[in-house]
């Protein structure tokens, strides 16, 4: 990575490690408080500290990681930025930071209690919504410089495969402008003059269908750059070549495809929207899944390619070749352990009759924290071992990779014990988003009570972990230094030297396909919330 682009990546990952500490602080504190053991003082409310540790961890977290993440694949894999793509990714960085500390401000005024889903009819500060407007136009900025230097090596390199990382990078970026018009549109048009009192009223359906057209590709926005390094990455540091080129290309565009026509999925129970395209959204949600499973099936030929260039020759001996004492490995490795309860998980919920079971209880957050909490963290961890050295010249030593171990194991420990215990107690119909309660002394309460006390002995654990991991990011930052910095590895194909498959490569095409799926999923639900006597759909008064 280029040294300037490197100290934009790393003003980006300094973010990561704070958020990383507030965010997870604030989510020990909720497992305390659903414990029954604890009370906030200082009249702290339990969802303004909800509000808290979802923004921090899910938007500012995630957003910083990426961009940082995606500038290094960039400047390493097509090259070193120039003057203005860089620029723009400074103006993005400021941008997103402004953003942060005005929502910061509005949280901890309690002005903007409103989780970080944020849509109507709960209402915030008007500041809220323009800091969170600020945080969005911040990523295009950096999105911007990002493509362009994706462009100008197309431009050079006319005819040649587009090296992969910086495909991926910019596969998630267009997905990322093109779900995000949406919910910048529903926070410029609704929220902002709603929440100025300049309207009185606001549709809350369309807020909420315009919130996860947005929400749902978010989750592989963060997943994405797991992804990344799953495919490209990970390969290198076992020694051997990735699978396939052109299957990790297809994944990347099935993504960009299936993303977004299916926020639906998130409002089965809601009135407002017609049967059939809630129907024809979970279709498009199983299509989603597939290159998630052609992921898995790749990885699991890596795995078991490299075992047997090692001397495997037994059935499941080549498991045991694996490079179990490399943090680089074990931390992306115990992520995807997670994401086959999650991934089936995620199944279940998409599953119209089962959703109405699992909706709105404890187990869509055992489900997030498996996916998100798990899976895609723990890849950052693995990434941030490698890239944080890899900038700053930080020599690795034993120490350090194996604090990256405890960090793995631990995080493991507590996210299976809380997550788990989530999976069970909603299962048992606690709900979500709700602070303690014996809810008047209902049978069935009782029973969520062990399972809220094992959320909280997991989330101790958490906690517990994310202390090793502040101190060993600032030790990757600050540590002594060596003349070879580590490598950010990055592996060959085995179909590396393949011709270019041409229709992967045209951007044109791939961007009509994704607004055409869009529109398709999303025109007459949307035009029927104008026309169409459907309750909840022209809009509540609020007061
Ligand atoms: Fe989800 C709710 C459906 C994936 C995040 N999801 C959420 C929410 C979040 C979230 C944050 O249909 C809550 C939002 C809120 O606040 O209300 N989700 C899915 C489906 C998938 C899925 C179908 N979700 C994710 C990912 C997330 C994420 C990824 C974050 C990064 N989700 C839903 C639905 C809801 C929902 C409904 C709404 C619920 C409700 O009613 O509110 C799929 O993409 C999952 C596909 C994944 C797989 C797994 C592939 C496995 C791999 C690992 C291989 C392992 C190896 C190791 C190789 C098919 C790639 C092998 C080693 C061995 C030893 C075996």
């Amino acid at each position: 990575v280029d040294s300037k682009d490197g100290r934009l990546v790393l003003a980006n990952m300094i973010w990561v490690i704070f958020a990383l500490f507030i965010g997870g602080a604030a989510g020990l504190l909720q497992t305390l408080v659903r414990s029954g053991m604890f009370e906030l003082p200082f009249g702290i409310g339990y969802y303004q500290l909800l509000t808290l540790h979802g923004v921090i961890l899910a938007l500012v977290l995630t957003f910083f990681f990426i961009m940082g993440f995606q500038i290094a694949a960039l400047s390493k894999t097509a090259g070193a930025l120039n003057r203005t793509e860089r620029r723009l990714g400074w103006i993005g960085f400021w941008l997103m930071s402004a953003g942060t500390l005005v929502a910061a401000v509005m949280i901890a005024t309690n002005e903007a209690s409103v989780l970080y889903t944020f849509y109507a009819p709960l209402q915030a500060h008007a500041f809220y919504y323009i800091a969170l407007a600020v945080i969005i136009v911040g990523t295009w900025c950096s999105v911007a410089g990002q493509l362009m230097r994706y462009i100008r090596w197309k431009r050079e390199f006319r005819g040649h495969k587009t090296p992969l990382l910086s495909y991926m990078a910019s596969i998630n970026n267009v997905m990322w402008l093109v779900c995000t018009i949406g919910v910048a549109a529903s926070v410029i048009f609704q929220y902002i003059p709603w929440s100025l009192g300049l309207t009185d009223r606001i549709n809350v359906s369309l807020s909420r269908t315009l919130f996860w057209m947005f929400g749902h590709a978010l989750v592989y926005f963060w997943l994405l750059p797991a992804y990344m390094a799953w495919y490209a990455v990970l390969p290198k540091v076992l020694g051997t070549e990735g699978f396939s080129d052109s299957l990790a290309r297809l994944s990347f565009v099935l993504f960009l495809f299936f993303s977004i026509p299916v926020g639906i999925h998130h409002q089965l129970t809601e009135p407002g929207i017609d049967a059939f395209w809630k129907g024809l959204q979970v279709v498009l949600t199983f299509a989603v899944i597939v290159p998630s499973l052609m992921t898995a099936f790749s990885l699991f030929a890596v795995f078991e390619t490299h075992g047997r260039q090692m001397g495997a020759t037994g059935l499941l001996d080549w498991f045991k070749k694996l490079p179990w004492k490399d943090a680089r490995f074990v931390l992306p490795f115990l992520g995807m352990l997670f994401f086959i309860p999650g991934g089936i998980g995620g199944i279940i919920n998409a599953s119209g009759q089962m959703n109405q079971l699992v909706h709105n209880t404890i187990w869509v957050v055992g489900h997030f924290h498996i996916t998100v909490g798990a899976p895609v963290i723990l890849t950052y961890f693995g990434i941030m071992m490698f890239l944080l050295p890899h900038i700053t010249g930080t020599r690795i030593t034993k120490q350090l990779n194996n604090m990256g171990l405890y960090l793995g194991y631990t995080w493991t420990f507590g996210m299976g014990l809380m997550s788990a215990a989530m999976h069970f107690a909603g299962l048992r119909g606690a709900p979500r988003r709700s602070t303690y309660s014996e809810y008047g002394g209902a049978g069935i309460a009782d029973e969520w009570i062990t399972y809220q006390i094992l959320q909280a002995v997991g989330g101790t654990f958490l906690f517990v972990a994310i202390i090793i991991a502040v101190l060993l990011f600032i030790q990757l930052m600050t540590g002594p230094k060596t003349n070879v910095p580590e490598e950010f590895p990055v592996a060959p194909m085995m179909d590396q030297n393949a011709p270019v498959t041409k229709w992967l490569e045209n951007w044109r095409l791939l961007i009509i396909i994704t607004v055409f799926l869009v529109l398709i999923a999303y025109t007459v639900p949307i035009t029927q919330m104008f026309t169409e006597n459907i309750p909840g759909a022209h809009g509540y008064k609020l007061w």
